[in-house]
Order: structure tokens, then sequence, then C-alpha cells
């Protein structure tokens, strides 16, 4: 389990500029024929050294002759071969098993068709191969299979040949992508789907054939993905003059992933969950994830395929970027306001945790065991963070003349992020040196404000820092987004933005008026705020910042100063409560922001408050608050959802607000008691016109004892049997339960037909929700959740490594938590640690422990 730094790149002793592979398909045995044309980079006389892990390496040929056992050795992931040459037309054959393959890297079976999955080191477990980003090469494939069983053989490009054998009776299909690209962007399918099929013309006027290829009998849940991608492609023609460059989009659903989907030239893989959708089946939030992840592998075409990684440390100079530009898309097909709250939400609760973890790196790494443990939240979300800053720098022109560049310098080549930063600098004649310390600082910044007035003066001071590095830490470049409010008027004083270079730094305005501002509007930048402000002047911002965004902040700030006191009826809870009770009341407000405002805290986004994370107070904080205000709303809360009515089905932005309303209100309204919340749950889960609905009737029903819950459960199990999305639903909603009960409930789920342990989506369904979503369970004092957990990790470790690694994230925390459970979930790792694991998991379990 030897590390890599990324201070130690070399460029590739070889080339590869041609690829021709001939595929076998078989289930158990797979054969593989490599024909590559190989040729030396640079002057030296290094052995030719292939990455490799496949099962059997049957035969080597170079330039026609075979190699004798002697002059090649296969061991610990290389193939090295010891005959020199200067240009050579290599062969490599090789076996594979696809259907051992249960770690789904590399070529693997989900539910009966062939899928690849390369990103970021798998193809070396299909063949042979320089399997690093920085190795180009044109691909020509052809694949042999059964066309009765697999109808549907695909791979990257172009479809340039189809032939049958008779004497064989088997079908080779051969495809070539004109595009040079590396490894980890090649894929093939073979399956049997339905295909829904649909054309775009290009802004150029060019036709392309857009195909999603799903499960049979799925044709009716793919509209939404075609009209996602139709959107996209128009998106990025608009916004950044992109435009798509084959003749053909192919997108195939299929159920076993590791994760959302994956962007490979002109065929994307997806998991079935960000593809298949109805109002039926999938709520508001699936609709929204299938539109944003189709927008984000769609856009990684330019940014990614085009213009790639040099090597897997500049990771987000691909995915940060991609990320900004999937974000900016949601935010002009909805509501900018509610993406910019989801992304602080993330923000605070994964990546502030994982930047103050074992696992914490910059956006742009310098160590890495396993490449697969850095598609993080720092690198993808904080790195989008990083892009946006720039964006705010560079305004948006500016940002746009240095994309241009961008692509201008570096079409077709494998680039760092030093080479964005320095595109955006050049187009814009700016010096970003100093910016660019955010890719190799980690971290959250902590920003102390301090406000003070001295005659007509108000000054803001900033300073920053990180607890405990002090000496270490380079100041941040920090764009400062702020309104200056009138603090008696609520009225605007003043609004812009300041920039933070250095340690500290000073904002002054002269005013008459007594003020107060308001800051870091928009999320400007990732940091943490470290301010003390008068509960008058955080109800006043509450009121009436121009920045919804931040009306919704700083009342997260006071569920946090609630959670801290420990109690809900102290000033700072009393002032949340009668908050709350106001925005209960107040049915004129914006309905997509009152039903944010009136969303209960995650668990993690209050923890986020401690240095010692107190489980207890947050858990009562949860649900005293709740209770306080609907004793006192719950009647107006009940004629509002009768007045209400039923809201049309349409997935837009009106009938989103107006659902993800009900659902808040819903909630509230659960934490009052008696029988007619519980008859008024049932009622609107019978009566629902779709899913989104049917599950804010469960989650509300999560807090009312086990009985509704189940009984709903029940009901949805009965009335969409075998359907794996909606079963995942029931899962996680079963697996949040707040009650001992808990661990049968998931016993039984998991006891279900529908219940494939080698299919991720069901784990993280059943399980990752638990650890995820229910705090009081999870981290229970007997130390039974930990336990659950550690078991289900050595299971899930020794057949899907990747998965096991994702779920072990919450313990990686542990030291934030009191002496207690710190011994619990330490005793786990120490344990774990013992026993023989991935190098997924070794990365992360030695790091906790280091
Ligand atoms: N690039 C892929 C992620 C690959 C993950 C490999 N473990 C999906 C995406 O970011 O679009
Ligand atoms: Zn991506």
């Amino acid at each position: 389990n030897q590390a890599k730094y990324r201070a130690d790149y070399t460029p590739p002793a070889f080339l590869i500029p041609t690829t021709n592979l001939e595929v076998k398909l078989d289930p158990e045995q797979t054969q593989v024929k490599a024909s590559l044309v190989v040729e030396k980079n640079g002057v030296h006389n290094n052995s030719l050294e292939l990455d490799a892990e496949v099962e059997k390496v049957v035969q080597i040929e170079i330039d026609g002759e075979g190699l004798s056992p002697d002059e090649f050795v296969y061991e610990n992931g290389k193939l090295t071969i010891n005959r020199a040459f200067e240009k050579a037309q290599v062969v490599i054959v090789s076996e594979i098993n696809p259907k051992a393959n249960t770690a789904l890297e590399g070529l693997y079976l989900s539910a009966g068709a062939y899928c690849t999955q390369c990103e970021a080191e798998g193809f070396r477990r299909i063949s042979p191969f320089l399997d690093r980003p920085d190795v180009l090469s044109i691909y020509t494939v052809t694949i042999i299979a059964d066309e009765e069983q697999y109808p549907h053989i695909l791979a990257n490009g172009n479809l340039i040949a189809k032939q049958k054998d008779h004497k064989t009776g088997l079908t080779s299909v051969t495809w070539n992508d004109p595009f040079p690209k590396p490894s980890y962007l090649f894929a093939m399918v073979a399956g049997n789907f339905d295909l829904l099929k649909d054309t775009y013309t290009t802004i150029s006027g060019r036709e392309v054939s857009l195909e999603i290829y799903v499960d049979k009998g799925n044709l009716h849940l793919s509209d939404h993905a075609m009209e996602s991608l139709k959107k996209s492609m128009q998106w990025d023609e608009a916004k950044y003059g992109l435009e798509y460059d084959l003749d053909t989009y192919m997108i195939v659903a299929v159920d076993f992933f590791n994760m959302g989907a994956m962007e490979n030239k002109g065929l994307n893989i997806f998991n079935s969950k960000y593809v298949l959708a109805d109002e039926k089946t999938a709520t508001d939030t699936d609709y929204h994830g299938v539109e944003s992840v189709i927008a984000h592998e769609y856009f990684h075409n330019w940014t990614g395929n085009r213009v790639t990684c040099r090597d897997w440390f500049q990771l987000s100079l691909k995915e940060g970027l991609t990320v900004f530009r999937d974000q900016q898309f949601s935010a002009d097909m909805g509501n900018p306001v509610l993406e910019r709250i989801s992304h602080a939400r993330v923000m605070r609760t994964m990546q502030f945790a994982e930047d103050a973890g074992p696992m914490s790196h910059p956006i742009r790494p310098d160590k890495v065991i396993e490449m697969n443990n850095f598609y993080t939240v720092t690198v993808y979300d904080k790195g989008a963070e990083v892009i946006r800053m720039m964006h705010s720098l560079l305004g948006e022109s500016g940002f746009r003349k240095g994309m241009d560049l961008y692509f201008k310098r570096h079409d077709g080549q494998a680039v760092t992020c030093d080479d964005f930063v320095s595109a955006m600098a050049d187009a814009n004649n700016k010096d970003l040196s100093k910016f660019s310390r955010w890719y190799s600082q980690s971290g959250t910044p902590e920003l102390t404000i301090q406000e003070t007035k001295t005659g007509s003066v108000y000054t803001v001071e900033f300073s920053q820092r990180i607890y405990g590095r002090d000496d270490a830490y380079k100041a941040l470049t920090i764009p400062v987004k702020y309104e200056v409010l009138n603090k008696h008027t609520g009225q605007q004083v003043e609004r812009g933005v300041f920039v933070l270079e250095e340690h500290k730094g000073k904002l002054e305005i002269k005013t008459d008026q007594d003020v107060v501002t308001v800051l870091f509007e928009d999320f400007s930048s990732p940091v943490k705020v470290k301010r003390s402000l008068p509960l008058s002047d955080i109800k006043l911002i509450i009121n009436n910042a121009s920045d919804a965004f931040c009306r919704w902040d700083m009342l997260q700030t006071l569920w946090q100063m609630v959670a801290k006191e420990g109690k809900a009826d102290g000033e700072a809870g009393r002032t949340l409560v009668n908050c709350l009770i106001d925005i209960v009341l107040k049915q004129e407000l914006d309905p997509a922001i009152r039903a944010e405002l009136l969303t209960i805290p995650s668990f993690q986004s209050l923890a986020e408050a401690f240095d010692e994370i107190n489980v207890d107070a947050i858990l009562k904080t949860r649900t005293l608050i709740p209770s306080l205000v609907t004793e006192q709303t719950q009647q107006a809360i009940r004629n509002e959802l009768a007045e209400m009515g039923p809201v049309n089905n349409d997935y837009n932005k009106e009938n989103v607000a107006q659902r993800s309303l009900k659902a808040s209100l819903l909630n509230l309204l659960s934490f009052s008691d008696g029988e007619e919340v519980k008859s008024i749950l049932r009622s609107v889960y019978d009566n629902a016109p779709n899913m989104t609905e049917r599950v804010s009737a469960l989650n509300a029903s999560l807090n009312l004892g086990d009985a509704l819950v189940q009984d709903l459960l029940n009901q949805m199990h009965k009335s969409f049997s075998q359907q794996p999305l909606v079963f995942d639903k029931i899962c996680q909603i079963a697996a949040s339960y707040n009650g001992d009960e808990v661990y049968q409930m998931m016993e039984y789920w998991a006891s279900q037909e529908e219940f494939d342990p080698s299919n991720p989506n069901r784990i993280r369904s059943l399980y990752g929700a638990f650890v995820m979503r229910n705090p009081a369970q999870f981290h229970a004092l007997s130390g039974k959740g930990y336990l659950f957990l550690e078991r289900l990790l050595t299971d899930v470790d020794a057949k899907n490594p990747q998965l096991a690694a994702r779920l072990i994230d919450p313990l990686l925390s542990y030291q934030r938590y009191d002496e207690q459970r710190v011994a619990l979930m330490k005793g786990v790792l120490l344990r774990l640690s013992s026993t023989e694991l991935s190098k997924d998991l070794y990365e992360k379990v030695h790091s906790a422990l280091a």
C-alpha cells in the first residue's frame, strides 16, 4: 500500500498513439486482444512497463514475433516487457472474469449486461496499458458477442462495422472514436435494452443522434433524462459557446454502479437512479438529481474529455470546474437561492468535516494511496467553490474570456490546475498567484469578524486563520459579498464586495446611521465565520437582508446557538421559536424560501457549531424547537395545508416550491401529538398524486412512533413491488427510524426479494441511511450503531472496496465526539486496522489512527 506523491510526476516513458481492442465476451473468460502502437517518449533505455490487473496474460507479440516467457514479467500490478524498441506494434492477449468482478471496476456484469467503469484506474483490469490520464490514444474497438442475447453492443465513438460469423453464430461490432482519449474514458456495453431516441441540432447545424438505453420495460421512465440532455446541450452552447463533437451521444442506465455516472466519451454510463424518473416513482429531488447529473456528465465532454487531467492529483481541474458548471446550469433551470443553500449545506456539513478530519487534503491533493478515495467533497465541491471565487473576482465576462483561452490553449491536451489558473490570469491580465494558494492549502479558513463604529466611520475587521495552524497558515484570497443595513429600519445603506487578501483586513464605511452588515452573501467564500452578533441584529438580518441566502443563513446560526446553549427556553431558543412562528404565519413569503426556512437543520449541520460535538444537545434541539413552534401554530398549519389543495404534478419551479412547502409544514405538524396528526399524514399518503408527496408523508411519520411508518412502508411496498428505485426509498426511510426497532426494520427490508446485497444502491439506501440519517441510533451510547457499521464494513470491503470506503466516513470524525464515543469509535477503527483491508479502507483507517 504505497503512497504516490504529486511532486514525483514524470512524463510517460512511452506513448500509445493508437489502440485496437478485440474483446470476445464471456461471463467468466472474456478474452481481450490489445494491439497497440507503442513508441518511446524521449531518449532512454527503460523497459516498457504497463499497468496490469488482468486475470491472466496469455500471449505477447512485438512486431509479429511472440515473446518467450523470460522476456516479460507480470507481477504486483505491472507487466514489464524486456525487449527494446523505438516504435513497435505490441499485441497483448489477456483474460478476465467479468462475473467475478464484484468491485464494479473494469468490465463487469450488471444484472446480465456487460458494462465498464474505468476511472480512475480500472482500464488495467481490462487490458495491460499505460493506464494514466496523460497517455492519449485513438481507440478502435471490436466486440464479439451473441447478438440474440446482447442486441446492443456499444463502445465509444462511431459504429464502423458489424458482421455476423455464420460458423460461430457470433456478431462482431466495431467502433472507432476519432478523438484521442485517456484510458479512463474508455467504455463498452453489451446488453438487451429498450432504447429512447431523439435528435439535437447543434448551433452550427449538425444533427446529433441522442440515445438513452434502459432496462427492458423502463422506456416510459426516460423522458426527463432526454429533456435534461437537450437542455444541457443548448445551455453549454449559449453560456460557453461549446458544441457537441460526435454524431451520437449515448447514455446507458445500469443498476449496478458505484457512483452517480461516468462521462466516457460519447458513451456515458449512468447509475439508473440518475436516469429513470416519472412522477409516480421519483421525487422532485430525484428529478433534480437526474437533470444535474445528466448535465454534469455532458459538460465533462469539454471540461474533462477535450481537455483532460495530466495526472490524478489534478482531478479538480475537471471535477471542480464541471461541478461549478452544473451548478450554474441548475441555477438557470431552477431557483438560484435554493441551489446556493444546498451547496452551502454540502460544504458545511460534509466538506468542512472532511477538511477537519484525518483525510483532509487540498483540492489538489499531494499524496494518495488509493485514487478512488479522492473523489471527495473537497475535490468536487470545494473545488467548485474555488472556481466560483475566481468567477466572482473576474466577473462573468472575465471568467468567460479565461474559459475561451483555456480551450484555445489546451484542447486535446492533458493539463494541470496551474494551466487553468494561468489561462484565467492571462485572459484578464491579472495576477492570480496568491489566489492559487486555494489549490495547495487544505483546511477551512476561520474568519473572525469584529465591528466598530467611531464617529461616522463604521469598520468591519476581518482576520483569517485555521485554529492550531498559526505558523504554517498562508493568507487566502477571500471575496466577501456584503450588504450594510440600518440597524433600526432594516433599510439598505450599501452593498458591495470586499476582498480580503492578507491575514487581516478592514472594510470601512462612511455613514452616520446605526448599521449592521450582512456578510458572505450568496455564500461567497467557503469559510467558517466566527462572529458574535446580538440577537436583535440576527433577527433584523433574518427579516431584512436582500439576499435570501443570508436570511436563511442567519436562521441557521440561530439554530446553532440554541444547540450550543443546550436548552430551548433560553434567550436564543425563544428568539428562534418566535422567528419560526413568524415564518409559519407569514404566508406571503416566497414559498420556496419559506420551505427552506422551516426545514429543521440536519444533525450534521448543528454539529458543525461544536468543537466537541454534544450529541444529546443536538438531538434535543431538533425536537424541542419544532415542538414549541407547533404548540402555537398547529391550527394555522392545518388550515394552510387544508387550503393548499392539490399541486399539479408537473416538474417546474412553482410546483416544486409548493410541494416542498407542504413537506416542511407536514414535518412541523408531526411534532404535535394526537391521533389527528396521524390521520392527516395517512390521508396525505393515500391521496398523494405523486412520489414527492408520499415521501413527505412518510418522512413526517418518522416522528410519530413506528406503527404508522411501518404501515405506510408496507403499503408502498405493495403498490410498487419489484421497483428497485422505490424500494430504495423504503429502505432509506426505514433505516432513519429513531428507536431500537430500527434494527428489526432493517433486517426485515434486507430480507425482501428486492434486496440484493451486491448492489451498491441497496446498501447505500438501507445502511448508508442508517449511518448518515439516523444520528440518534448510530451514535447511541450503547455502541450498538458503531458495531453494526463495523460488521457491515468487514462484509462489504471484501467484495466492493469503493463502497466500503464511502460508508466509513462518519467514523473518521471520531475525535470530535465526547470521551465515551471517542473510545467506542476508536475501538472499531483499531479492530478494523488489525484485519486485512482493501487499499481503499486501509488508507482511511490508518490515516484516522495516525
Ligand atoms: N468522473 C466520474 C467519477 C469517477 C469516480 C471513480 N471512482 C463521475 C463524475 O464526476 O462525473
Ligand atoms: Zn465529474
